[in-house]
């Protein structure tokens, strides 16, 4: 017998998927609370909060489509929206749809554990009350597990040090101070030129250099908006069954078709063009043959070397990985300001930190002074935020135990994994997730999750759980799939290879948002195929 609190269901998180699941629950009828570390909504937009923080799908993609009030209500102001932006307009539909009252912020949930006898999930927070929900939700983010690598004698360093996943709500002031700056990827590639211009001096230490490609970020043409409002539906059905969430799609020819003039005029166009998928969309076979991703990575590091007026600088940030098996980045300025003289580049791939003093860094060649460290090292992504609680399924088996800690992860669609009966995962491991817009395929899962959960209600259903062959195929699918590509071939956080020790393996499902969608459909228009309900 459950004393405290009891629900239908249980959300973690707070962020854009947590809030549409508590809406579309509440709406359907449901006792639902959502609990939320963070003192406010926003997720990923709350946390990340460092300088030049921006998304990079375009802003009027990037924002619910399940009402067509909010969506005529809010106003982007540019092609892509900064981070307070964002939050801003997460803060407006939280208000709008009246979704507070049933969050609970400054919470963490530390166990969820499903009761056989009960057919319950009883959940403990940080605050104490015990909590039990029929259906347990995790909208947990997939970047939201934040990593600071171990590096020795960080407790030891007398300046100030962030992580920009972990950004203070103050602002930050570089005026006058030498700056570190760890890590290459999205958030080091948006940050590094916004505190260029404030440091005395900022040193960038890089291990992997980064196929960077201009975002031509601007303000947005009134007409463009009103354009995009107006055919709205039919653009929602484009993203909703395209590749990556996003409209448009990659050029019906293979980049070896072309002659190297071609090509050449076709990259600059799409360079020109700006954005995340447009140079990846030049060719159909960019992710998956090696000879026509190099046509597009020799031509990005051609324009390295023509931005970046030293040579020698130029050279260390050269990429030599497949481009795009790392996430791609678009940026503002980022090669241009290594133009500047109060930055300097140190390569750290040959000669690693060593050690972080009291005063700096020191690599094994040479000791940087600094008043100020900013960690740029990424996320222990997908599994991270969900091994952070102790969920516990049938026979009291954890789900790190089950995935080996990664190891053998297996999901039934990325929604789902066998012996944890009555658990969603929303944007899980094996769903599109992090490789299509995250707000076509929150919107896909949540809905899907709730329909679910309607036909379970209307049915009498006390149990849903994924079968094992059903599982088994999935995952071994997803595995097909990605090594199908050139995915597979780089050491990434996609796949796990930026947390020491976490297995290696692809963790997203690439077939694409619209064959994905259709899968999920038939499956639920089989009476939910693949599941035992009972
Ligand atoms: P990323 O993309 O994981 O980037 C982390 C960066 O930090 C990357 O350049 C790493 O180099 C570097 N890193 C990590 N650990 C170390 C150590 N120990 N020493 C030196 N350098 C290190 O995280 P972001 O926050 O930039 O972006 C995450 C996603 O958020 C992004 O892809 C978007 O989807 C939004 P490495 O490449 O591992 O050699």
């Amino acid at each position: 017998m459950t004393t405290g609190q009891n629900y239908d269901v249980v959300v973690v998180g707070a962020g854009f998927s947590g809030l549409y699941m508590l809406h579309r629950l509440r709406e359907a009828g449901y006792s639902t609370r959502v609990y939320e570390l963070a003192d406010d909504v926003g997720g990923t937009w709350y946390w990340n909060r460092y300088p030049g923080a921006r998304c990079d799908v375009e802003s009027v993609f990037y924002n619910y489509t399940f009402s067509v009030e909010i969506l005529n209500e809010w106003t982007w102001s540019a092609r892509y929206a900064e981070q307070p932006e964002i939050l801003r307009y997460i803060n407006f539909v939280a208000d709008k749809l009246d979704l507070r009252r049933d969050i609970q912020f400054n919470t963490r949930i530390e166990s969820a554990h499903y009761d056989e006898a009960t057919n319950r999930w009883n959940i403990t927070t940080d605050e104490g009350t015990p909590v039990s929900a029929k259906y347990f939700i995790t909208a947990v983010g997939c970047l939201s597990a934040s990593n600071v690598p171990h590096f020795k004698g960080l407790e030891n360093f007398e300046g100030e040090w962030y992580h920009t996943g972990r950004w203070p709500h103050e602002k930050v002031d570089f005026e006058g101070k030498h700056v570190g700056v760890i890590g290459t990827g999205s958030s080091g590639i948006q940050s590094i030129p916004a505190i260029a211009k404030e440091a005395k001096h900022l040193t960038v230490f890089q291990r992997t250099p980064q196929y960077s490609t201009p975002a031509h970020n601007k303000p947005y043409d009134p007409d463009r908006l009103k354009q995009i409002r107006e055919n709205f539906d039919e653009v929602k059905e484009e993203m909703r069954y395209s590749l990556t969430g996003m409209p448009g799609a990659p050029r019906d020819r293979s980049a070896l078709d072309d002659s190297p003039e071609e090509r050449q005029r076709v990259f600059e166009a799409a360079w020109e063009k700006g954005g995340l998928m447009n140079l990846s969309y030049t060719y159909n076979d960019i992710n998956v043959n090696a000879e026509a991703n190099e046509t597009l990575a020799s031509f990005i590091r051609s324009k390295i070397r023509e931005i970046v007026k030293d040579p020698e600088v130029a050279a260390k940030l050269m990429p030599d990985f497949y481009y795009a098996t790392k996430r791609p980045i678009i940026d503002t300025d980022y090669f241009e300001t290594y133009n500047r003289d109060n930055v300097s580049l140190v390569s750290v791939k040959n000669a690693p930190i060593e050690e972080i003093t009291s005063t700096g860094i020191r690599t094994t060649e040479k000791e940087y002074e600094l008043d100020m460290i900013v960690f740029a090292t990424g996320f222990d992504a997908m599994t991270g935020p969900l091994f952070k609680m102790d969920i516990r399924g049938k026979d009291g088996v954890s789900l790190q135990e089950k995935w080996d800690d990664g190891a053998q992860l297996k999901t039934y669609l990325g929604l789902a994994t066998t012996g944890f009966p009555n658990m969603f995962m929303i944007t899980g491991p094996e769903s599109p997730s992090v490789l299509s817009n995250m707000m076509v395929s929150i919107e896909q899962h949540v809905e899907w999750i709730s329909e679910c959960i309607e036909y379970m209600e209307k049915n009498g259903a006390q149990t849903i759980e994924a079968n094992v062959e059903a599982e088994d195929d999935w995952s071994s699918h997803c595995r097909e799939v990605a090594e199908a590509t050139l995915f597979t071939k780089t050491d990434s956080w996609y796949m796990g290879a930026n947390i020491e020790g976490k297995p290696r393996g692809f963790q997203i499902y690439l077939g694409g948002v619209g064959p994905y969608r259709q899968i999920c459909d038939d499956v639920a228009a089989k009476g939910y195929e693949g599941f035992s309900l009972t």
